[in-house]
């Protein structure tokens, strides 16, 4: 039978395990990503498992989150992050270079290779036609140290594309009618392939905002063909000889299809506080803004930054509103300066920001009280712009300049005739911010530099007998990585340093679980569906693990945190019957009397509920390695036993 291009790229990669739909395969990773804010705890753990020197093909350390330096921290991990990538052979991207998945599209990513990242966004790559996952930061460091990196094989969706856009209307808004279809947990278990004669419409920086926003659906990975277009932008970045043709067979069987007629799309908005809380711009036109935010991996390529500027050309941006603009890339931001274009958007009055994630991740540029901000990233989880009743509407890069200069939610096919932007036949191509490896002789002689700031990683101990602990927290739904541990411009900084951190953790759900969870000696947290959506950051298992969690029950888990928690050493359960998670209250007392003996066997855990005096039947959402990883205490010491 044929086979989709994710199978291909599968089978090419694959090291351990069969290939069949839910079962454990082990794959071997080309490349590898790290960003400042996952980066740190990542190569921590890298020089823990004391490899000399990276055994990928290639990996990059990117500096773009933390980029505000308002005490030494940042920029302490900043250059510890540059030492420790000296030290073993990997390249460092300069902060004030760009955003991660921007630059690793535009100078490192190739169709058919495999890459995972610290970070969730890392399927941009897949505009590429490179299989590419976010992951935890362990993960990564075992990929950097040539070991494989498991997933459990997903099924496989493809969206077809029909018809072409109509003018005003552009890729967000492809993502967003997705996303709207399916949810953001409705790409859980599966891999995304987008088909169809639409995508021949589609450039790769268009197919990459598309893949990016995959994450947002909770799928493995989501990726396009790798064809005439991608050959060109390829050929326009000087780097022709890395393509290679992909497309599925045409015979190839997929276990779902979405058809998407681009034709029929209009301008949407995911209204707060969810990435699928999608409507028309149309039936939300006339509402009074605060500002617009334009950049962010998911929406700040030359093309999207031309199209911006051209809507703010000779116009001003409205009075009651500020205007952010990020591009995603020096290449980009030059490219702009020299054509006039970033002129264009300053006589608008822009306020320009750093080449950098910036107000995404809440760096900065937290809206007034109750703002409503129209942005063009991709998540609106409540509280992550850093104001806690902001409004935040996810928008393309269209709809926010048109509304920033009407102070109120425009619907850009109101503006009249569309400015067509040509993707250019040559990029300008200047890597004089991406320190490359050096020399293997002189790495040894290499002083990595660590500040005060970091703190060592906590590490768990192997599983224990029986758990009895309370349940120290219960939550509902689609609980995100920012619920449990948030980010933002004054938190991120300590990144590094998980017991300052612990104060805040799941600050947004309930501020005294910290020092109630300590109180208690640890407990075990209860959840609904979708437990761990966002972000990769595994932040959200260490802190938890430092406060002495043992366990999360939940309906069901987003991927990455699910293999967080694993990789850390909590143990991620799952109520075999939906109905149970009501008949567990906060601080009930909780028990799990053969934990060890259950995981061991790989059996279902059973729960005892003391003050319900009920019993419950739980399973481990854990692949057999992971049943050995977590009884060993997580997957630095699973590999360590291994040795
Ligand atoms: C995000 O968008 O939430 C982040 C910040 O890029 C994270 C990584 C992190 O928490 O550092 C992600 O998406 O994985
Ligand atoms: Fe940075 Fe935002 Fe992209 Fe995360 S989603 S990598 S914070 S730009």
């Amino acid at each position: 039978m044929g086979k989709t291009i994710a199978q291909k790229i599968i089978e090419s990669h694959l090291v351990s395990g069969e290939m069949a739909v839910g079962a454990d395969i082990g794959l071997r990773i080309d490349q590898t990503l790290t960003q400042d804010a996952t980066g740190t705890m990542a190569y921590l753990e890298f020089e823990a498992m004391g490899v000399p020197r990276v055994r990928t093909e290639r990996s990059v350390a990117y500096v773009d989150h933390n980029t505000l330096q308002s005490g030494f921290e940042n920029a302490d991990d900043h250059r510890y992050i540059q030492t420790v990538a000296q030290k073993h052979g990997i390249y460092f991207s300069r902060p004030g270079n760009g955003i991660c998945h921007q630059i690793h599209l535009e100078r490192f990513g190739a169709p058919g290779k495999t890459l995972i990242g610290s970070d969730s966004h890392t399927p941009t790559g897949g505009g590429i036609g490179m299989l590419a996952f976010g992951a935890g930061g362990m993960d990564v460091a075992v990929a950097m140290g040539g070991g494989e990196y498991h997933i459990n094989m997903p099924s496989m969706t493809k969206v077809n594309l029909t018809g072409k856009l109509s003018p005003w209307v552009s890729a967000k808004d492809v993502i967003l009618a997705v996303l709207e279809k399916m949810s953001v947990k409705g790409g859980v278990g599966k891999i995304i392939e987008y088909g169809g004669e639409g995508i021949k419409t589609l450039s790769v920086p268009e197919r990459a905002t598309i893949t990016n926003m995959g994450a947002e659906l909770g799928a493995t990975t989501s990726l396009f063909p790798s064809d005439e277009i991608t050959r060109e932008f390829l050929e326009a970045q000087g780097r022709g000889d890395q393509w290679v043709e992909l497309s599925s067979d045409p015979d190839a069987s997929y276990d779902e299809i979405i058809q998407i007629d681009l034709s029929a799309l209009e301008p949407l908005a995911a209204c707060p506080h969810s990435p699928d809380a999608v409507k028309p711009v149309a039936e939300l036109a006339g509402m009074k803004i605060d500002q617009c935010c334009i950049g962010s991996c998911t929406n700040s390529s030359y093309l999207d930054m031309m199209r911006v500027a051209a809507i703010l050309k000779g116009r001003t941006v409205h009075p009651d509103v500020s205007l952010t603009i990020g591009c995603g890339s020096k290449q980009v931001y030059n490219m702009l300066a020299q054509n006039g274009a970033l002129a264009d958007m300053i006589a608008a009055g822009a306020r320009i920001l750093e080449c950098a994630c910036g107000p995404c991740i809440g760096m900065g540029q937290s809206p007034n009280s109750a703002g409503v901000s129209l942005r063009t990233f991709n998540r609106n989880f409540e509280g992550r712009s850093g104001t806690a009743d902001a409004q935040v509407y996810l928008v393309s890069p269209e709809t926010a300049a048109a509304s920033a200069i009407a102070g109120v939610f425009t619907d850009p096919r109101t503006l009249g005739d569309f400015v067509g932007i040509e993707m250019p036949k040559s990029f300008l191509i200047n890597d004089n911010m991406i320190v490359p490896p050096i020399e293997e002789a002189l790495m040894e002689t290499v002083e990595v530099k660590r500040g005060p700031n970091i703190k060592p990683l906590p590490i768990a101990g192997p599983l224990e007998e029986s758990i009895a602990r309370k349940a120290v927290l219960k939550v509902g739904d689609n609980i995100t990585t920012d619920h449990i541990m948030p980010a933002g411009a004054k938190i991120l900084p300590y990144r590094s340093n998980i017991p300052y951190l612990s104060q805040f953790c799941f600050g947004v759900c309930d501020k005294d679980f910290p020092d109630r969870c300590k109180a208690e000696g640890g407990g075990i947290v209860i959840a609904g569906q979708n437990y761990g959506q966002g972000s990769s950051r595994e932040h959200a298992a260490l802190v938890p693990l430092y406060l002495g969690v043992k366990a999360v029950i939940a309906k069901s888990y987003a991927r990455i945190h699910a293999a967080n928690l694993a990789n850390t050493g909590i143990l991620p359960l799952r109520f075999q019957d939906e109905a149970d998670y009501d008949k567990i209250g906060q601080m009930d007392e909780l028990c799990l009397p053969d934990a060890r003996k259950e995981i061991a066997a790989g059996e279902a855990v059973t729960l005892e509920n003391k003050t319900k005096n009920l019993r419950i039947k739980l399973d481990a959402v854990l692949t057999p390695r992971q049943r050995d990883m977590v009884l060993a205490g997580g997957l630095l010491n699973y590999t360590k036993q291994a040795e």
